[in-house]
């Protein structure tokens, strides 16, 4: 494939998708986006008119296995992912999956399963904010050693709204909470033993029965603690916040602090409005990475085994969700289920 670009296929069109495929199309280096799938295939169509020479392929099934698509960008709902990644995994086509991996573990197990029985790391999950250059820089100050050992880490999760009215309770868990478990994980290079989720009085301004805000507490295996407050209508904007404590100092990341206008008697920023504007900048490293990546037959980013990991911590926070009480994460042997990478020697893993 080398000096070729790489043939991407978006599947799963909506918000994030159509982001992706213009960024595809537009602002990637080294790809050409040549085919868009989606339910509904008007909507396929109208952004596939946008771009010269990129086909409509109603079934995303058929997209997958087009041999003129060398890789897929998954951005369908939860739902639909496994029986999409598989498919990716089946047709060994590189694979950028948003997240959630999948609904649950099991199936994030069995996406896991078929990567190993491939031979070779297929799938990436779509963590941005391991590309995102301020987590990045928390992430390389805190490996550094500089302020010793990190001991906690207190993240705020924040959308203005979620005007679906289908997004319940257990998504703010599955779909939001999921990121900050990436985080947790990828921070600290440990697992999540257990996990809580509180659950406040929740704002009026929530669907019927949704609880928002909910505070997460995870244990990590090495003895740390985070703490997350996940807030879906906040009726602000998005805000994102990360701070890490460590023996000797801490780290704050998505104070947001852009340009600052003064006027009329007040002064202030913008807070953005969407996870599209805050995190732009690590969508486009985290899919030029994952292009670049493809193109060397590697993976790049969270891996199937990170989707997996941050799967059963969700699935485990959504039985913390109906009783507030902790309850433990199992995970399955690493080192027995992951494809193409040898178990180390010496150490802990790197997540
Ligand atoms: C959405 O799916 C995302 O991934 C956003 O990053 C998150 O902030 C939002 O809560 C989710 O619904």
């Amino acid at each position: 494939m080398t000096g070729t670009p790489l043939r991407v296929g978006v599947v799963g069109v909506g918000m994030m998708g159509a982001d992706h495929a213009e960024r595809v199309a537009n602002r990637v280096g080294n790809a050409e986006l040549v085919a868009v799938s989606d339910p509904d295939t008007t909507r396929a169509g109208r952004l596939a008119a946008r771009f010269d020479g990129v086909r409509v392929i109603p079934d995303p099934l058929d997209l997958v296995a087009d041999p003129d698509v060398d890789a897929v960008l998954i951005a369908s709902p939860g739902f639909a992912h496994e029986e999409q990644v598989l498919a990716c995994i089946a047709h060994r086509k590189p694979t950028l999956c948003e997240k959630p991996l999948t609904m649950d573990a099991a199936s994030s197990l069995r996406v896991l399963d078929a990567e190993r029985a491939a031979g070779r790391p297929l799938v990436q999950v779509g963590f941005m904010r391991r590309f995102d250059p301020e987590y990045a820089g928390l992430k390389r100050l805190l490996d550094s050693g500089e302020l010793g050992r990190t001991l906690l880490l207190h993240n705020i999760h924040r959308n203005r709204a979620v005007p679906d009215p289908t997004f319940r309770s257990e998504m703010i868990v599955r779909d939001s909470l999921v990121h900050e478990v990436d985080v947790a994980r990828w921070v600290f290079g440990e697992e999540v033993s257990s996990i809580t989720v509180l659950s406040p009085a929740p704002t009026a301004l929530a669907a019927e029965g949704v609880i928002d805000p909910q505070v997460a507490i995870f244990h990590m295996t090495g003895g740390g603690i985070v703490t997350t407050e996940v807030f879906v209508n906040s009726q602000v904007g998005y805000e994102v916040r990360c701070e890490a404590v460590a023996e000797r100092g801490s780290v704050t990341v998505g104070l947001g602090s852009g340009v600052l206008t003064r006027t009329g008697g007040r002064w202030g920023g913008r807070v953005p409005d969407d996870y599209r504007e805050r995190f732009e900048r690590a969508y486009d490293l985290e899919v030029q990475g994952w292009v670049d990546a493809s193109r060397r037959g590697e993976v790049v980013g969270a891996t199937s085994w990170d989707g997996y990991a941050a799967t059963a911590v969700c699935t485990a926070g959504m039985q913390s969700l109906l009783t507030g009480v902790p309850v433990a994460v199992d995970l399955v042997d690493r080192y027995e289920r992951t494809a193409g990478r040898p178990a180390p020697t010496t150490g802990r893993p790197t997540i």
